[in-house]
């Protein structure tokens, strides 16, 4: 029978995000006119459930205590247990002891005994698994697609204690396959785009199994859709992992690709799969080497910026592959990935950002490079040298960059010196001034600047200087973070774990 990813976090991340399709299953089982189970159906049921569910059946005793915690937690029992099992097996989750669940509750459940329900989820209760894959109209060459698939099942097994085995014939564990369209289990694939794959839950039969759209452009590069990515997000579910709302996580719900950036899992995924399974003999040693991950948080009071800029009402503020935007008109400044904004374009832990107003471009430095996007798109011939600017060949990067519309220049910030440039002209304005006379009381090298609600901001470590250009002095210091308003969450925001 059938269950995939419809958790209520699947659901809030998919108003979040348009890509996730949501597969709203409707059951293709007859509906029928029910006269209502037996007495030996439900108390079948009730066994059945507390073996498989932990539903506990009241005491006398506790029936007449209504108000105790225990019992609080006892009477959303039996018809939330129903209901759970119903989800499981991809039933009308009603809550009722119907027939079809009836039927699904009676039949053997050999399999079942290698699953076992881990707190909310679902996982595998053995080590050694085993997968295949099925079909063999592959839309990419067969040898890559095996290479693909035992790199991606690596990423889990270097973390958690679980080892996985190809099989060419014999059953397995997780079936892996291709579909287009209908595929006869109630989520029938949706052409290019939408959907690009699915997973099951672990368990016996379709349990576990991992279903790939074949109508994507399957690639290996940045061109397409990268079958590696996606495999592996698709294996953390057939290992019982839900969707993460940490952006950074494999397990988010939405497709990226960062070219560049050498695919690993991200904190929360080792902590979620570990949480499950345990921790692998050699993980020490190899999260020394590479440790997953973290992705910023803007509450942490260390918190400090690449680079900082506006663009049209938004202020920007850029982190390792992340970026916060802070918007007038909405109250949450939610983290997202540099890449999901501008895929294929800009790179991560830039220097500096700023945008040209007049020509509606906006300009990404990283070490002696810059990117020029139009809109979102990139112009053609980028990166360059920053050289283009006039920069002697003794600036290898820059620290920051500030634009100002009324005089259309913008102002460069390497080390303890600054450079104006003249955006009309495309020239720079004469030598290279000292910040410490230009901006006095500005720390150097400084790590960002933007104007912003009538002051130059600057951000050096966890520190924001507002800078009052009439008066050439610092007006106020704040904590670097204190514009992402901190405090404002919503409920989408990364779960504290
Ligand atoms: N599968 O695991 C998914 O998350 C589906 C949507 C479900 C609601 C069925 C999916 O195809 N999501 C797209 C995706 O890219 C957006 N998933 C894989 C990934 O790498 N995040
Ligand atoms: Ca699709
Ligand atoms: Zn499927
Ligand atoms: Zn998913």
């Amino acid at each position: 029978m059938k269950m995939w990813w419809l958790s209520l976090l699947t659901l809030m991340m998919a108003a979040q995000s348009p890509i996730v399709a949501l597969p709203l299953r409707t059951p293709d089982l007859p509906t029928q006119t029910h006269a209502g189970p037996t007495e030996a159906d439900k108390e079948f049921a009730e066994e059945y459930l507390q073996h498989y569910y932990g539903y506990r059946p009241k005491t006398e005793r506790q029936k007449r205590t209504v108000d105790t915690f225990v019992d609080a937690h006892w009477t959303t029992g039996l018809c939330d247990k129903v209901q759970k099992m119903q989800r499981f097996f991809g039933l009308p989750p009603n809550g009722e002891l119907t027939k079809e669940t009836l039927t699904v509750m009676k039949r053997p459940r050999c399999g079942l005994s290698d699953v076992e329900q881990f707190g909310q989820t679902i996982r595998w209760k053995k080590s050694k698994l085993s997968y295949r894959i099925g079909g063999y109209d592959l839309p990419v060459s067969a040898s890559k697609v095996h290479k693909v698939f035992r790199a991606a099942w690596k990423l889990w097994s270097n973390v958690a204690p679980i080892k996985l085995r190809k099989r060419s014939r014999k059953e397995a564990d997780i079936v892996i396959s291709f579909y287009n369209g209908g595929h006869k289990d109630g989520a029938p694939f949706d052409g290019k785009g939408g959907i690009l794959a699915h997973a099951f839950l672990p368990g016996y039969g379709i349990g576990g199994d991992v279903h790939f759209d074949a109508d994507e452009d399957w690639t290996f590069n940045s061109t397409g859709f990268n079958l590696f990515v996606v495999a592996v997000h698709e294996f953390g579910h057939a290992l019982g992992l839900p969707h993460s709302s940490d952006p950074g996580a494999i397990m988010y719900p939405t497709y990226n690709f960062a070219p560049n950036y050498e695919l690993q899992l991200s904190y929360h995924d080792v902590k979620d799969v570990q949480h499950m399974y345990g921790i692998s003999a050699n993980f020490a040693s190899l999260s020394s080497k590479k440790p997953p991950p973290r992705t910023p948080d803007k509450c942490d009071p260390d918190l400090s910026f690449d680079a900082v800029t506006e663009l049209q009402q938004e202020v920007l503020f850029f982190k390792d592959r992340f970026m916060w935007r802070k918007h007038p008109q909405f109250d949450e400044t939610g983290i997202t990935l540099i890449s999901s904004l501008w895929p294929d374009s800009v790179p991560p832990h830039l220097d500096a950002v700023y945008q040209n107003v007049e020509r509606n471009l906006l300009l990404f430095f990283k070490g002696h490079q810059y990117w020029m996007l139009n809109q979102l798109r990139l112009e053609e011939g980028f990166p360059r040298n920053i050289s283009d600017f006039g920069f002697p060949a003794r600036i290898k990067s820059v620290d920051a960059a500030l634009h100002f519309r009324n005089d259309r220049s913008t102002v460069f910030f390497t080390d303890h010196e600054c450079w104006r440039y003249n955006e009309q002209q495309k020239m720079m304005e004469g030598s290279p001034a000292l910040i410490a006379q230009q901006w006095p009381g500005i720390p150097t090298p400084i790590d960002a600047a933007v104007f912003y609600e009538g002051f130059v901001q600057f951000f050096k470590g966890n520190i924001n200087y507002k800078f009052d250009s009439i008066s050439k002095h610092v007006v106020s210091t704040s904590p670097a973070n204190e514009l992402l308003e901190c405090n404002k969450m919503v409920n989408n925001e990364i779960l504290t774990r």
